[in-house]
């Protein structure tokens, strides 16, 4: 497969798993997992082909690792970043370390340091655990700006933190006295 038609169908995967699992008849468990082989069947009938292999080699290849696989292979989830009220995912709760990192567009700022950092659609605020992929994520929305939140300094007042399967931090929000623009 070219790299063209995996992104093609990562971002059907994204679309289904994250936002709109309805839009082609498939329920999510609260855990955010979907059976291989109903995803398969429900995606066929809107023209999307997918195979087991096709989704292994998708899930081991995609550049944020956005899905994760069940043990027992049966079963697929993305890692983060959703929106739909199907899911609740229970995370693990972690110990963040002294800082962490969000990336934005500056067209926000004025609003983040008015409101601090909101969830919005999805279901928690994203964080990244460096400044390098902070100014990526940040990119996705206008000229990237990044803020060093004081992560630890939240939790010790009782803020909850989790890391996502693939290495992104969430938390439900971060009030404006934990940012700092860098
Ligand atoms: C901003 C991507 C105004 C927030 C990435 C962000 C990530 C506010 C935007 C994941 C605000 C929401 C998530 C406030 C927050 N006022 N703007 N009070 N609070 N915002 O896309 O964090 O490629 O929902 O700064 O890599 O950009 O999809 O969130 O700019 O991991 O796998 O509101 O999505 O991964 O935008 O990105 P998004 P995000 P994928």
């Amino acid at each position: 497969h070219t790299s063209k038609d995996l992104d093609k169908i990562s971002r059907f995967l994204s679309y289904v798993l994250r936002h709109k699992p309805e839009s082609i008849g498939i329920t999510l468990d609260s855990n955010g997992w979907v059976r291989i082989d109903v995803l398969i069947r429900q995606a066929k009938k809107h023209r999307m082909y997918l195979s087991q292999d096709l989704i292994t080699e998708i899930v081991r290849t995609n550049d944020k690792k956005r899905f994760t696989l069940s043990e027992d292979n049966l079963k697929i989830r993305a890692a983060q970043g959703h929106s739909t009220n199907q899911v609740n995912i229970a995370y693990i709760e972690k110990i963040p370390p002294e800082h962490l990192y969000h990336g934005t567009a500056t067209h926000f700022l004025d609003s983040i340091f008015q409101q601090g950092l909101i969830a919005g659609k999805r279901h928690y605020v994203h964080i990244s655990c460096d400044e390098k992929t902070a100014v990526t994520v940040g990119k996705r929305h206008g000229k990237p700006i990044v803020l060093r939140i004081n992560a630890l300094a939240m939790y010790q007042q009782g803020f909850k933190f989790y890391l996502a399967d693939n290495g992104v931090w969430l938390t439900n929000n971060v009030p404006s006295q934990f940012l700092e623009v860098i």
